[in-house]
């Protein structure tokens, strides 16, 4: 099948990048955004979020005359709906005593019911969305049955996954192996047409139903061997180990490839994603389920780790260890984006330690060199870097971003009154850090030197 013209709903971290790439790849293409800012910023020119790379692609495509944006799908040879697929935050879903979240999935039925005005025989629909195993037969094809026509016999509908890592997309788009999975053979072979536009890797066709579980089952996969982490973390704290010393050695076997503990698992993919499993089939998750816990509740292991550390303070520089040790601490946090170098502040594991820190009373001034002008309910965030710092009792580190990992200890030393560093990712040398005065304290490690006298 040839494409000439495409239709992409959502333009936030994949529809955009997406858009990009296949106007830069001589296809005219159409982005359509529901809201309004989004549509303005881009017909100004400008992107209005950070992925290395992207705002050149863009330039480009606008240059070219190939990329436009409005708020309404129009007549196209495919359509490709890229809009988020989070969860809800009020309703839950329940089955023999365990809670779990459901899937919020407007954004996909509005987004495909904006097509049927438009939606014309021949035309190839796509859904990038991660969604629930079945969303595409289940959910879009009846949607778009509304049209009178009928999926697979009159128009091409496919599932295909995204699969591009924030911070990398661009490259990853190109170069990352796709899976399409169509409700007919010939829907999944017209889906590989349009992405062998610009698709270097290899490209599987299979059922719209076996690309959505691969999707899930990608994420699932790091979820749990994340939580796997993150409890190593916690056991080695018990038994006096450094868990990151302990991780190295066990990845010198061929076959273990253990993966980092952290604050938690944030973002909008793998922290939400496993529920799509959950809420499917929760007699058959509980591993997955449990997982999801073990990582959600990674950020109160955390805050027990600044307790630990203030407590420490407290016996060797006179502090009152009374049983709310953080009532009125300054707490320098460093990091609010849900991994390093990006912007994305969704469902990120640093903004619930900050707030946990805060229920139990401490003071916390957030900086995020990302999103300095981010607006968080209930967050004071800093103006900058030094202003965070210059009064805090601590200094937590919460993402690994590169300007926090190069950060020089004695040159921080002067800036802030604060003698305790909290590494929560292990960036930090401890050796370096605690020579420059501070007590040094490792998420995961109960052997670091963590003195300061
Ligand atoms: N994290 C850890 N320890 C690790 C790795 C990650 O705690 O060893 C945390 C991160 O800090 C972050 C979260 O997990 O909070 C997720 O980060 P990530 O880099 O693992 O993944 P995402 O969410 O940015 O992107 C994932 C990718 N999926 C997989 O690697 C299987 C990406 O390829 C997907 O396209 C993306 O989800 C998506 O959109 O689904």
């Amino acid at each position: 099948m040839k494409f000439q013209k495409i239709c992409v709903l959502g333009l936030g971290y994949i529809g955009l990048p997406t858009a990009a790439t296949f106007a830069a790849h001589g296809i005219e293409v159409h982005g359509v955004d529901v809201n309004p800012r989004v549509v303005e910023s881009l017909q100004a020119g400008k992107i209005h979020i950070h992925e290395p790379g992207l705002q050149s692609v863009v330039d480009e495509a606008i240059k070219s005359g190939r990329f436009t944006v409005s708020s309404q799908p129009v007549e196209a040879d495919a359509f490709i709906i890229a809009v988020p697929t989070p969860f809800q935050h009020e309703k839950f879903g329940e089955y023999n005593g365990i809670r779990f979240k459901l899937a919020d999935m407007r954004a996909v039925m509005s987004a495909t019911e904006a097509i049927l005005p438009v939606l014309r025989k021949g035309n190839l629909v796509i859904l990038e969305s991660t969604s629930p195993p079945r969303a595409t037969v289940e959910l879009v094809a009846p949607i778009l049955a509304r049209s009178n026509l009928q999926a697979g016999a009159d128009f091409h509908l496919c599932y295909s996954p995204e699969r591009v890592l924030p911070g990398q997309i661009l490259r990853e788009l190109v170069e990352n192996a796709r899976v399409i999975g169509g409700v007919t053979p010939e829907s999944a072979r017209a889906g590989r047409d349009l992405y062998a536009t610009f698709v270097k890797g290899e490209i599987h066709e299979t059922d719209a139903t076996t690309a959505e579980m691969v999707k899930i089952m990608e994420n699932t996969t790091r979820d749990v061997n994340i939580a796997i982490a993150n409890e190593f973390a916690r056991l080695a704290e018990k038994f006096g180990v450094d868990v990151w010393e302990a991780i190295r050695l066990a990845n010198l076997h061929p076959r273990i490839n253990i993966l980092n503990p952290g604050p938690g698992v944030g973002g909008h993919c793998i922290s939400v994603d496993p529920w799509f499993f959950v809420e499917a089939a929760p007699e058959l998750t509980e591993l997955i389920y449990h997982a999801r816990q073990v990582n959600d509740a990674q950020p109160h292991f955390v805050v027990e780790k600044v307790k630990q550390a203030l407590a420490q303070a407290a016996v060797t520089g006179g502090w009152d260890a009374a049983e709310s040790i953080l009532k009125n601490k300054k707490i320098a946090a460093l990091g609010l984006a849900y991994k390093p170098d990006v912007d994305d502040l969704r469902e990120s594991p640093a903004v619930e330690v900050i707030h946990l820190l805060q229920k139990e009373g401490a003071i916390v001034h957030a900086w995020e060199p990302f999103a300095p002008n981010a607006k968080l309910e209930g967050i004071d965030m800093a103006a900058d870097f030094d202003s965070a710092i210059k009064d805090a009792d601590a200094i937590l580190l919460l993402v690994n971003h590169t300007q926090f990992r190069t950060l020089n200890p004695v040159s921080v030393a002067s800036k802030t009154k604060a003698r305790i560093a909290i590494d929560t990712v292990n960036v930090w040398k401890p050796d370096q850090w605690q020579s420059a005065g501070f007590a040094v304290h490792r998420l995961g490690d109960a052997k670091s030197p963590v003195s300061n006298l």
